[in-house]
């Protein structure tokens, strides 16, 4: 599909995804002809921004597709089910941002800097899939280690802010915050638990094999986007009170022979990767420099701790790993710690 300008629908363009959604497609300077915004009955009529215009919200309907080439969908995994077909036959490319096709074998689950390649199946079914935002931030940097070194176990928990629940999340924690300085009842709606000033090791439903489905999100759409459908990960997510930016603890093992700093030269060099790995000059990844980037950033990157030749290293703290990592130790293993990338998914960090 190539076209001089491009009619572009947002489904679920009232809510915090939506929303940067309408301003990502400002910035990347996609050739917009018209700009559908969609919404249910209770948020249309509202008028949004775009290109210095003011578009009136519509109420998503079977007709709301006509003439539309590309629908960008984030308005939860029910509305993806039954409009993305409808726009499909209507003749757009869906780009769905819910979970709900992204383990079809026949849609695509794309991270265009890891595997752009497999975007052409789009034809399948005229979907392509966008993984989940934890996921998304990892594989940008499993990637090339992979490529380099294949990788034979991933172990990663995550520490993911309240952006990823929404913006009544955002609101959540500011209130819990504000209610608990002024000896306030705290309201607790999008948690289970109060979020300020806690971490809640629950993200989405539990399953029954104990692992929420965050947690599975995460193993499943790794496997599908690299390629590799027995890898073995295990996952824990956590909520942390942070407004923006998730981050992640990766520890990784790898079938060929890396050190650390082998892994920070090829992530250095990696599409979609900022190595941010100075601790000396206290220079690691941390959420509040991602907000608003596109990038995944990258840092303390360490060989692996408990082989004879590493306890020579010495305790856990930082800058004896760091010292381990320039005397370039021989390891298989190393642990970087993810923060996140902005994705369509978390551009609502933007907003923080
Ligand atoms: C979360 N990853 O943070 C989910 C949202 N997609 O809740």
């Amino acid at each position: 599909m190539k076209k001089e300008k491009y009619n572009v629908a947002v489904v679920g363009a009232t809510g915090a995804v939506g929303e940067q959604m309408r301003e990502v497609l400002e910035e990347r300077e996609l050739p917009v002809g018209e700009l559908r915004l969609l919404a249910s009955e209770r948020s249309a009529g509202q008028f949004l921004p775009f290109d210095g215009r003011q578009i009136r919200v519509e109420v998503l309907n079977e007709e709301s597709f006509d003439g539309i080439d590309i629908g960008l969908f984030s308005a939860g995994g029910s509305v993806s089910a039954k409009f993305a077909p409808i726009a499909v036959a209507a003749g757009a490319v869906v780009v769905d941002n819910t979970s709900f096709f992204r383990m079809e074998p026949d849609v695509p689950l794309v991270v265009p800097e890891v595997n752009a390649k497999d975007i052409g199946q789009y034809r399948n079914r005229g979907i392509v899939a966008n993984p989940n935002c934890s996921t998304i931030q990892m594989v940008v940097a499993l990637k090339p280690i992979h490529d380099a070194a294949r990788i034979k176990r991933v172990v990663v928990s995550t520490y993911q802010s309240v952006s990823g629940a929404g913006r009544q999340a955002m609101e959540e924690l500011s209130q819990q915050v504000a209610a608990l300085f002024n000896g306030k009842e705290i309201e607790k709606e999008k948690f289970p638990h109060q979020i300020a000033f806690n971490c809640i090791p629950h993200i989405d439903a539990f399953l029954e094999n104990g692992y929420t489905k965050e947690e599975m999100k995460m193993i499943h759409e790794t496997r599908k986007i690299l390629g590799e459908p027995n890898l073995p990960i295990t996952a824990t997510t956590v909520r942390v009170p942070v407004f923006c930016s998730h981050s992640e603890s990766v520890n990784v093992e790898t079938v060929v022979k890396l050190s650390a700093a082998e892994a920070k030269q090829i992530l250095r060099e990696s599409p979609g990767v900022i190595l941010a790995d100075v601790p000396e000059e206290n220079i690691y990844p941390m959420a509040i420099d991602a907000v608003g980037k596109d990038a995944t950033y990258v840092g303390n990157s360490r060989g692996r701790i408990g082989s004879k030749r590493a306890q020579s290293l010495g305790g856990l703290g930082q800058p004896a790993e760091r010292r381990g990592v320039e005397r370039g130790a021989d390891r298989r293993d190393f642990d970087p710690r993810l923060y996140l990338r902005d994705t369509p998914t978390e551009r609502l960090r933007r907003t923080c």
